[in-house]
This record gives structure tokens, C-alpha cells and sequence, in this order.
């Protein structure tokens, strides 16, 4: 275990992490920025729940005060939550300067994935990361999620990523980066929403033994990085593919012609969406997250018994 001096473990986190039992780190942007105030704190507590149902230590993660959270309180969470967007959204680059100045941030997957590793945290449940933006060949708006799949070793367990993304680069990205993206049940990405995409992840795995025989061997081998799973939102909660796409391309059309930027983005983008398909959208992206939440615990805990 890494005792970085600006890292704070809860005790019940640490205690599971030293004795080699099962966690699953979550991020806290989908609280403050993924969804409105109360169902953003509802939701964490919830998949908190089913992290526990199914064997595995709940680790929300986040900076408040400058100090780097494994392991939120329930009140820490409650804060997130009511603060909602005036949190700022913490990537790699805000992450010194937070600490520096005594702040707090909502940790992407990005500084979830970072903080997660310095805590000795193996696996990762969320909703959807962060990838290459479509009009990228110009903008050159790439998520720094996709960077860290590359360079740390977690096992990010999403729904696939919002086609708000160009879905064909995102994989390329992730390819040339060596990041193995893994299907969970299927052969075919998710888009979050939907369970398709029409574009073909490098492997399918059908049991989390399965994963963590995967996640396990790279550790192995000494590989820096980490792995993408990519788990099909449950057909019941899935949405109508012409109706998120129209909705998609209204807020793509929406956010350039107010000129939004940089770090806004994904945010205006997850916002439009979401009030043009109402609570839908809420609901599936609810549904979404914690059926990842299941699957990410069972793993964190085949990976801990060593099968
Ligand atoms: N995509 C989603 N939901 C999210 C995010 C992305 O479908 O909540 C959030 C995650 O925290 C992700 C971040 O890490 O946005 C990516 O932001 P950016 O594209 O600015 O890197
Ligand atoms: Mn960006």
C-alpha cells in the first residue's frame, strides 16, 4: 500500500485493502456533476449497497480539503452531492493544485483510477468514461480517462461510453494505447444507453473469474496499465437508439454554437442529453451503474480469492 501523505483511507477501506479483501473504488463527478441532487445521492448510496451485497468494501472516492479520500463518509457524499456542479470537476492536471491549495474536487475516472492505485484499490465500477471526442481531428479534445487507462493499473468496469463520443476513435485510441477493452457477455461495445454500437471490442468474457484471471495476468506481467470492461446496460433499462441519438446530436449542435470548451464539455454534453430525454435517461443511467457496481464487486472479490 502506497502511504502517499496527502491520502486518507477510511479505516474501514484500509483495513479491507491490509488485509487483501475485496474493494471497488467509485468516482465522484457522477455524483456532483453526473446527476441532480437527491438521486445523485441516492444512487451512491445505493451502489455503495450493492457493492456490499455482493462481497466487495464500497471506496467513493474524491478530494475535500485538499486531502485525497478513499473511503467517503456518508456525509462527505451528502456535500458532494449538494454541492452538485460548483465542486470542480478534478482531472491528472488539477489534482496537485487541489492539494496544494486545500480544495476539493469530484474525481473523474481519471483521478479516480490514480487515487484508487495509490490506495491499493484494483477495481473500479462507474458509468461511462470519457474518450475522443467526435470533430477531435480539429478540436483535439481527448479525455484524459483514456490516457490513464494506459498508464495505471485499474480495472475500469463502465456501460461503454455516450455516443456524445466518436466511438470508432475512442477504441483506436485505447488500441494504439494498449488498453485490451473487454466485453462483458458480448462482442459488440456498448454505447451506454444502448446496448450496441456497431463497433467490435477486442474480447469477450462471460464471468468475473474470467476477469480477473485477465486483470490478474497484466498485473503479472508488470504491465503498467490498466483494463476497460464494458458491460451492456440490462435490456430492460435500455433506451430507444433513435431517440438518444437525435438527443445526442441536438446537444453536439447545442454546445458548438454557444462555443463550449475544454473541461465543459463532457458536462454540457451529459447535461443537454439528459434534459432532452427527462428522467428516462436517469433512470437507465441509475440502472446502468449499478448493475456495473455487481459486476465490478464480484470480480474485486475472485481477484482477492486468487481465482
Ligand atoms: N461520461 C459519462 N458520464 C460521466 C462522465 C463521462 O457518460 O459522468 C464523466 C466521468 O467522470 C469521466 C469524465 O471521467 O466525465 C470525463 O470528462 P472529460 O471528457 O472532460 O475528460
Ligand atoms: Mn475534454
Amino acid at each position: 500500500m502506497n502511504l502517499n501523505c496527502y491520502l486518507d483511507l477510511s479505516p474501514e477501506v484500509a483495513q479491507a485493502v491490509a488485509a487483501g479483501k475485496p474493494v471497488v473504488a467509485l468516482e465522484s463527478t457522477i455524483i456532483s456533476h453526473g446527476m441532480p441532487y437527491p438521486q445523485n445521492v441516492e444512487t451512491a448510496f445505493a451502489v455503495e449497497s450493492i457493492i456490499r451485497e455482493n462481497g466487495a468494501v464500497p471506496a467513493t472516492i474524491a478530494v475535500i480539503g485538499g486531502r485525497l479520500k478513499a473511503g467517503c463518509t456518508r456525509e462527505e457524499i451528502e456535500y458532494l452531492g449538494k454541492q452538485g456542479p460548483s465542486v470542480s470537476k478534478a482531472s491528472r492536471r488539477d489534482l496537485a493544485i487541489l492539494v496544494a491549495r486545500g480544495g476539493d474536487g469530484a474525481t473523474t475516472v481519471t483521478t479516480t483510477m490514480i487515487i484508487a492505485h495509490m490506495a491499493g484499490i484494483k477495481v473500479f465500477a462507474t458509468g461511462g468514461i470519457g474518450g475522443v471526442h467526435r470533430g477531435a481531428q480539429t478540436t483535439m479534445d481527448i479525455s484524459a480517462d483514456l490516457e490513464e487507462l494506459a498508464r495505471t493499473p485499474v480495472m475500469v468496469v463502465c456501460a461503454g461510453a455516450k455516443s456524445i463520443l466518436d466511438l470508432g476513435l475512442t477504441l483506436e485510441y485505447l488500441e494504439t494505447h494498449g488498453v485490451p477493452v473487454i466485453g462483458f457477455g458480448t462482442q459488440e461495445l456498448p454505447a451506454f444507453y444502448t446496448r450496441k454500437s456497431g463497433f467490435k471490442v477486442d474480447y469477450r468474457m462471460d464471468s468475473p473469474a474470467e476477469l480477473a484471471d485477465a486483470f490478474q495476468a497484466s498485473l503479472n506481467l508488470g504491465f503498467p496499465g490498466g483494463m476497460l470492461v464494458t458491460n451492456p446496460i440490462p435490456d430492460e433499462y435500455s433506451m430507444d437508439p433513435a431517440v438518444i441519438s437525435s438527443a445526442i446530436d441536438e446537444a453536439i449542435h447545442q454546445a458548438d454554437e454557444n462555443g463550449v470548451r475544454g473541461k465543459e464539455t463532457t458536462p454540457f454534453l451529459l447535461a443537454k442529453v439528459k434534459e432532452l430525454t427527462g428522467g428516462d435517461s436517469l433512470e437507465s443511467n441509475i440502472q446502468l451503474v449499478l448493475n456495473n457496481a455487481r459486476l465490478a464487486a464480484r470480480t474485486a472479490a475472485c481477484l482477492a480469492n486468487g481465482q
